[in-house]
């Protein structure tokens, strides 16, 4: 890993925004891609963040924020990674379900799918089935993009399902799931259209949703 990068990926897990800052604008001057910094730094700090959480070495300041750096880089890299579209090639509404506050693979995916080409209406976090329904039938969207890293949010996403269903709306939008503990046995289960490990994934993803 180029020894900036580590540096980066450091001052994530130290919650050093103002460091953040500086390092990852000196990582693009020095031509380092916006998703190298991405991948190699950012996430991978988080990462290491939530497993030192997991080991108890880490608590929820901590957390907290090293999110904070995190999204410090993210700002900057945001419009590097969205390529500018004319037309939109679908709408998608996102957010995290109720009772979930993590955004930031949320906004990432957000990041992506604009980046390929939709007009995004991101909602949040803590997002209720009623509130994401309105906004997709308010917005005609095309896709239902939902979120969440908790094992006990998890079944709130099959709430904005059943939304749909009784509002009659399901056969008008399609749904997307994701998040660290998702996976794609569940949203079979849940009857959602598709699931996506990243935000990549979840780009092109979508794309073929509404090919
Ligand atoms: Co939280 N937290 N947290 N936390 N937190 C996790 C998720 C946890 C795994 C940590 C751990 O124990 N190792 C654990 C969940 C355990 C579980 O449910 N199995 C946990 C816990 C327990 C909690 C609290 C309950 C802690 C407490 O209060 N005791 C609490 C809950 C609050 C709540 O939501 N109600 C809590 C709070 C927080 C903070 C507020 C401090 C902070 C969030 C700040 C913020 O988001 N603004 C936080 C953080 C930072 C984390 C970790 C460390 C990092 C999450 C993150 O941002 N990762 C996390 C541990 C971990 O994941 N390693 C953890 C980076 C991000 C890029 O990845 O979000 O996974 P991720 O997104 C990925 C993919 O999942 C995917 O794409 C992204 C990458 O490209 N993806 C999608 C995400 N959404 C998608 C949607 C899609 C497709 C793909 O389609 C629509």
């Amino acid at each position: 890993m180029a020894e900036i990068l580590a540096s980066i990926r450091s001052a994530v897990m130290e919650g050093n925004a103002g460091e953040v800052d500086s390092l990852v604008k000196t990582a693009l001057d020095e031509g380092i891609s916006p998703k190298a910094i991405l991948d190699d730094a950012l996430i991978d700090g988080m990462t290491e963040v939530g497993q030192l959480f997991e080991n108890g070495e880490y608590f929820v300041p901590e957390m907290l924020v090293s999110a904070r750096a995190m999204k410090t880089g993210l700002a900057i890299l945001r419009p590097l990674l969205i390529e500018q579209s004319v037309e939109p090639v679908g709408r998608v509404v996102i957010g995290t379900v109720r009772g979930d506050m993590h955004d930031i693979g949320k906004n990432l995916v957000g990041m992506m799918m604009e980046g390929a080409g939709f007009e995004v209406d991101d909602l949040g976090v803590n997002v209720s089935a009623d509130q994401f329904v309105d906004a997709a039938v308010k917005g005609h969207a095309d896709i239902i993009a939902l979120s969440a890293l908790l094992t006990t949010t998890m079944p709130n996403m099959s709430e904005v399902i059943a939304k749909l269903q009784e509002t009659g709306e399901r056969g008008n939008v399609k749904v997307l799931v994701g998040g660290a503990p998702v996976t794609q046995s569940f949203a079979d289960r849940i009857g959602a259209d598709g699931f996506a490990a990243d935000a990549s994934q979840a780009a092109t993803l979508a794309r073929s949703l509404v090919a």
